[in-house]
């Protein structure tokens, strides 16, 4: 494609096209768009964030990543899906107007670059890095247990050849780094939502802990709003709450690390389906399931506004 107008939404993309797809929006929308390096994977691919922005100074902001687990490709499919939405939508529609006039977006697509390239070349079903682990044969750490939160605590494994090998410290994967380090720069962001498949889920802190977190009720009842709009669209039922009681006790996540940093708002979604293809949706499922997302992020993001 040589728009993003005739990008094909409704398949999946490697990496390169991604890429391109971001440079593409940019160009189209220089406004509204730019494009941040925040860092380079292991293997030396660059971590693209798109920031979307009206203007402003120092305006709050909203953290998204997708494709954190490389297999789970209707993230990164989702991600560029809302991409193309917000400038769509900026000036058209009212709500999403209201919210770019108030706050910045940022959103990165291809959090897992190594990974989803391996997906992509050699094993479709790859979730963690391709970091090597050194005196292991086994490669690869979960960029989703390697945070400072409860890092090394039940809900993770020090055992490189497993999927949730949490890597020899908290923050020691640059992948990881490099968003710790932007969000603490941009110092001014107010949610932080980490996209992920399947299992169709909407969940906040705690993963690491049972005790509950000091905003839960606020975070409950918003969950609860997001995925009621979620399913007005096709009738999708996610489950919500805690990531501990919803899911399992999972130690070192995203959500965990940027909550205790005083962003309230952090979610964590799991995606389409619940398990009938799980992370081999078939690509028609694609745009209705970024669009019901959709709502449910726009809920989110406007409470985020509104609080
Ligand atoms: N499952 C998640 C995992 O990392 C999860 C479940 C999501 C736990 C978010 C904690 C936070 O194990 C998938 N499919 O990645
Ligand atoms: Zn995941």
């Amino acid at each position: 494609p040589r728009t993003t107008d005739d990008y094909d939404y409704t398949n999946y993309h490697n990496g390169d096209e991604i890429y391109s797809f971001q440079d593409m929006l940019v160009a189209e929308n220089p406004k509204l768009v730019s494009k941040i390096v925040i860092g380079q994977s292991y293997e030396g691919r660059p971590l693209n964030v798109l920031k979307f922005s009206t203007g402003g100074t120092n305006r709050h902001g909203i953290w998204i990543n997708t494709g954190i687990h490389s297999r789970e490709w209707i993230t990164q499919a989702s991600g560029t899906w809302f991409a193309k939405k917000i400038v769509t939508d900026y000036g058209r529609d009212a709500a999403l107007t209201a919210i770019l006039d108030n706050m910045d977006i940022f959103l990165e697509i291809v959090t897992n670059p190594d990974g989803y390239n391996y997906t992509h070349s050699t094993n479709r079903m790859w979730r963690k890095t391709r970091k090597p682990n050194p005196g292991s044969s086994c490669d690869g750490i979960d960029l989703n247990r390697n945070w400072d939160a409860g890092f090394g605590t039940a809900g993770s494994s020090g055992n490189p050849c497993d999927q949730t090998y949490r890597g020899p410290k908290a923050h020691s994967e640059s992948e990881v780094k490099s968003i710790v380090d932007f969000v603490k720069a941009q110092g001014n962001l107010k949610a932080f939502i980490d996209i992920h498949s399947y299992s169709q889920r909407l969940m906040y802190p705690y993963g690491y802990t049972a005790t509950p977190c000091n905003d839960q009720r606020e975070l409950h009842d918003l969950a609860r709003k997001a995925i009621t709009d979620l399913a007005s669209l096709y009738g999708t039922s996610f489950r919500y709450g805690s990531v501990i009681t919803t899911i399992y006790q999972a130690s070192g996540i995203s959500i965990d690390w940027s909550y205790n940093q005083g962003i309230k708002y952090s979610y964590t979604f799991e995606l389409r389906d619940t398990g009938r293809y799980g992370f081999i949706l078939p690509a028609n499922q694609i745009i209705p399931t970024a669009k019901e997302a959709w709502l449910a992020l726009m809920a989110i993001m406007e409470h985020t506004k509104d609080n």
